[in-house]
């Protein structure tokens, strides 16, 4: 199988064609974990590099996120059957009282294409609902968003309840979002700091000690 086809389809944001590759290559008995992890990870880690780069904008992130999600969608179910691991699970969301989630939506794309379950829990995302997930999904990291000023001290309300769960021991805190810095991050107590979807899929791989 000639995975880098795959990645190409991500890469041009071919979303058609990358599911019917995708459904061939299940078809003729390739793992999904292995489609994922060299066909969609390698292709999502290009486009990841190029937006950082700043050869290519949103639009064209966003489709080679439609492509991916697309062969995602036909390889993920079959992991849990075939019992393969996915490389750590992250929930993700923007906090409470902020709407913005294009760059949250960003973030989540690069995560998933990277390996890893994602939980999304969209925008607006109480300290509660953080905590429930967190719980919920046997979690790695608990990822928050905000872009408004206005709403960043929930980044630390949501620790605060991790704490009072006596999840905040589990799980390790990624933060981001246009007003949040890294010196945020140290000052709230959380473990990660990242300001676009390609850093953030680093600092995820640093903070599980994963590749
Ligand atoms: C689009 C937008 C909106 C849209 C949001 C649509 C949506 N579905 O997201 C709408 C119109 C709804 C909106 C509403 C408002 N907005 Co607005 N909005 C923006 C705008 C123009 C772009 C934000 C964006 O999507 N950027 C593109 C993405 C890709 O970048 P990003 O979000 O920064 O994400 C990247 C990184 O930050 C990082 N990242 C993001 N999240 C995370 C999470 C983790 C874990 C990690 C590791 C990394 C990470 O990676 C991402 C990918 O590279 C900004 C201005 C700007 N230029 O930023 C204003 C802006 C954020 N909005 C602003 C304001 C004031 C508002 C309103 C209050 C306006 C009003 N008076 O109603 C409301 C608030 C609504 C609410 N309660 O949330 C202000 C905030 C000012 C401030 N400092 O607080 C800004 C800065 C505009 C301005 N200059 O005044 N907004």
């Amino acid at each position: 199988m000639n995975f880098s086809e795959l990645s190409e389809m991500v890469i041009t944001g071919q979303h058609i064609a990358a599911a019917e590759w995708t459904q061939n290559a299940l078809d003729q008995g390739v793992e999904p974990i292995e489609l994922i992890n060299k066909g969609l990870v390698p292709g999502m880690d290009e486009i990841g590099r190029r937006w950082k780069e700043g050869g290519i904008h949103m639009p064209e992130v966003l489709i080679a996120a439609r492509a991916m999600k697309a062969s995602m969608a036909l390889a993920k179910p079959l992991i849990a059957v075939s019992g393969q691991e996915m490389k750590g699970t992250i929930v993700i969301g923007t906090v409470k009282g902020d709407l913005h989630d294009i760059g949250k939506n960003l973030v989540s794309m690069m995560l998933e294409g990277a390996g890893f379950e994602v939980h999304d829990l969209g925008n607006n995302v109480t300290p509660e609902a953080f905590v429930a997930a967190a719980e919920e999904h046997d979690t790695d990291i608990v990822a928050m968003s905000a872009l408004l000023t206005t709403t960043v001290p929930m980044m630390e309300a949501t620790i605060a309840a991790l704490v009072a769960a006596e999840v905040r021991q589990n799980v390790k805190v990624m933060i981001g979002g246009a007003p949040v810095t890294q010196a945020l991050a140290n000052q709230i107590g959380a473990d990660g700091y990242a300001d676009d979807g390609a850093s953030a899929v680093g600092v995820t791989k640093t903070l599980l000690g994963v590749d």
